[in-house]
C-alpha cells in the first residue's frame, strides 16, 4: 500500500505551534545519542514539520557548518540494456528495443574529453545490467577514461552492477560472495575506479524487493559489495528509494541498516563506540572522518534520499511523494543517519527550489552540474538537465549558506576555469 497519499494525516502545524515529543528528540540528536526506531515513527508522525527540519538543521550545522556544497561532474549511462525489468525503472530497455544502446569505448573517450573541457572533477558512470558484455569492457571503459581524462574522479557502478560483473566474469561464489566481490573490486580498482555511488539500494525489505524489483540483490548483497568496498579504502554513497509500495516504518528500517553497517566501517578507522555500539557522529568532539583526517577512505560519505517518479514506470497508478513528504524524508535521514557526514538533495529529482528548502532542513550538498541524466526526467524525456555554475552556487547562497565546490570526496576545490586544484 502507497505511504505518500495518507488522507488521514493531520495537517503541518504553522511555526510556532511546537510538538512537544520533539524537543526529548532534540536533547539526544545534539547530545549525540542514537535515536531509536520509535523516535523515527515520532520524527514521521508529527504535524510539526518545522521544529523537525529546525533539529536536521542544528544537527547539519554541527557537521557542516555554513557551507552547501556542490560539484561539476559529467554522467555516462554506458547502456540502458539491462537484464531486469523493474516495475519502478523506466530507463531499462532490451536489446533491439527503440532506442536501446551501448556506448563504445570511443564515444567514452569523446564524452570523457567533454567533461574535462567543462572543467568537471568527476564522472558519474552506472548503467543497466548488461548481458552481452565482457568483463574487460567495463575495466577497458575505466582505463580509456583515466588515458584520456587522468584528472577525473571515477565514481561508477552500483552493487547491482558489480554483482552483475562477478557473475559475468564467472567468478561469483555463493559460498563465498565477499571473495568474488573482492576480486571484481580489486581489478576495476586498478583499472582507475575511485568510489562507488549509492545507487540500487531502494528499500532493504524483502516484501518491497519481491514486489517491486524482484531479481535485483537484496539488502545483505548490496550491504556486503559496500563493506568490501571500504575493506579495500573505498568510499560510497548511500541512497534510499522512497514513495512507492514502502511503508515509512520500512524506510527507518533501512537508515537502521545502513547506519550500522557505518558503525562497522568507522570502527575500522579507529572511531570509538558508545556502549551500545554506536558511533554518531554528533558527540562533543568527535570529528567526522574526511580524507585529509584518515590515509585512507573506507566510509559511507553521503546518504541521498531519492523521491520515486512513477511516469513511465510500471507504477504510474502511484502518485509519488509530495514536497513535505520529500522534506520531512530528507531531515528524518538526516537526524537517524547520525554517523554519515553528508545528506545529499539531488536537486535533478527534487528540483533546485525544493534543494533549497532542504539545505535549510539537514542536507548540506545538492550534487553537480550534471548536463545529461537517463535514470528520471524532471520535465520529460527531452529534458537537457543542466544548471551553471552559478545557477547552483545562487541556489545555495540565497538559501543562507556558502557555496564550495567539493570533488567526489568532499574535498575543496579551487579553480581557474576549467583547470582545477585540491584545495590545501
Ligand atoms: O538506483 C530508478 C533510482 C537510482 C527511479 O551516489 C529512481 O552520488 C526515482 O543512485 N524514480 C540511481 N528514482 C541514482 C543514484 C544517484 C543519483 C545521484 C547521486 C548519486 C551518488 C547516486 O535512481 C537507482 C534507483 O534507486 N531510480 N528509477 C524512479 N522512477
Amino acid at each position: 500500500m502507497p505511504t505518500t497519499a495518507a488522507p488521514s494525516r493531520p495537517p503541518a502545524l504553522g511555526p510556532g505551534h511546537g510538538d512537544p515529543r520533539l524537543d526529548a528528540i532534540r536533547a539526544k540528536a545534539l547530545t549525540g545519542e542514537r535515536l531509536s526506531m520509535e523516535d523515527g515513527r515520532v520524527l514521521y508522525e508529527t504535524p510539526d514539520i518545522w521544529s523537525l527540519c529546525e533539529i536536521a538543521d542544528e544537527v547539519r550545522q554541527r557537521l557542516n557548518p555554513g557551507v552547501g556544497y556542490y560539484n561539476i561532474n559529467r554522467h555516462l549511462n554506458y547502456s540502458n540494456i539491462c537484464a531486469l525489468s523493474c516495475t519502478f525503472c523506466e530507463f531499462h530497455r532490451k536489446k533491439g528495443d527503440e532506442g536501446a544502446y551501448t556506448r563504445s569505448l570511443d564515444e567514452v573517450r569523446a564524452e570523457a574529453l567533454r567533461a574535462v573541457e567543462s572543467g568537471a572533477t568527476e564522472m558519474h558512470i552506472v548503467g543497466g545490467l548488461q548481458p552481452h558484455l565482457p568483463f574487460e569492457y567495463y575495466t577497458d571503459m575505466l582505463r580509456a577514461i583515466r588515458e584520456s581524462a587522468p584528472g577525473l574522479h571515477l565514481k561508477a557502478f552500483t552493487a547491482v552492477e558489480i554483482v552483475h560483473l562477478a557473475r559475468i566474469a564467472k567468478v561469483m561464489k555463493n559460498d563465498d560472495r565477499k571473495a568474488s566481490i573482492r576480486w571484481v573490486l580489486e581489478r576495476l580498482l586498478e583499472a582507475g575506479l575511485g568510489s562507488l555511488p549509492g545507487g540500487g539500494a531502494e528499500v532493504f525489505d524483502d516484501r518491497v524487493h519481491d514486489e517491486a524489483f524482484k531479481g535485483k540483490i537484496r539488502s545483505d548483497v548490496w550491504l556486503d559489495v559496500h563493506r568490501v568496498a571500504h575493506e579495500l579504502g573505498l568510499n560510497t554513497n548511500a541512497t534510499i528509494l522512497y514513495g512507492h509500495i514502502e511503508q515509512r516504518d520500512e524506510r527507518l528500517v533501512h537508515m537502521d541498516m545502513l547506519r550500522s553497517a557505518q558503525d562497522e566501517a568507522l570502527a575500522r578507522l579507529g572511531y570509538a563506540a558508545d556502549g551500545s555500539g554506536a558511533i554518531t557522529l554528533t558527540r562533543e568532539g568527535v570529528r567526522p572522518p574526511t580524507p585529509a583526517m584518515n590515509d585512507r577512505g573506507g566510509y559511507f560519505q553521503t546518504i541521498i534520499p531519492l523521491p520515486f517518479f512513477p511516469d513511465g514506470s510500471a507504477l504510474e497508478r502511484l502518485p509519488g511523494p509530495s514536497g513535505i513528504e520529500n522534506l520531512r524524508t530528507l531531515a528524518v535521514a538526516r537526524l537517524m543517519l547520525d554517523n554519515f557526514p553528508h545528506v545529499k538533495a539531488f536537486w535533478i529529482m527534487q528540483t533546485l527550489a525544493m534543494a533549497q528548502l532542504m539545505l535549510q532542513s539537514g542536507a548540506d550538498d545538492i550534487d553537480g552540474t550534471v548536463v545529461w541524466y537517463d535514470i528520471t526526467k524532471v520535465g520529460g524525456a527531452t529534458t537537457h538537465q543542466e544548471v551553471t555554475v552559478p545557477d547552483l552556487q545562487r541556489t545555495i547562497r540565497d538559501a543562507g549558506f556558502t557555496p564550495v565546490e567539493r570533488d567526489t570526496l568532499y574535498r575543496r576545490v579551487t579553480r581557474d576555469g576549467a583547470a582545477w586544484r585540491i584545495a590545501e
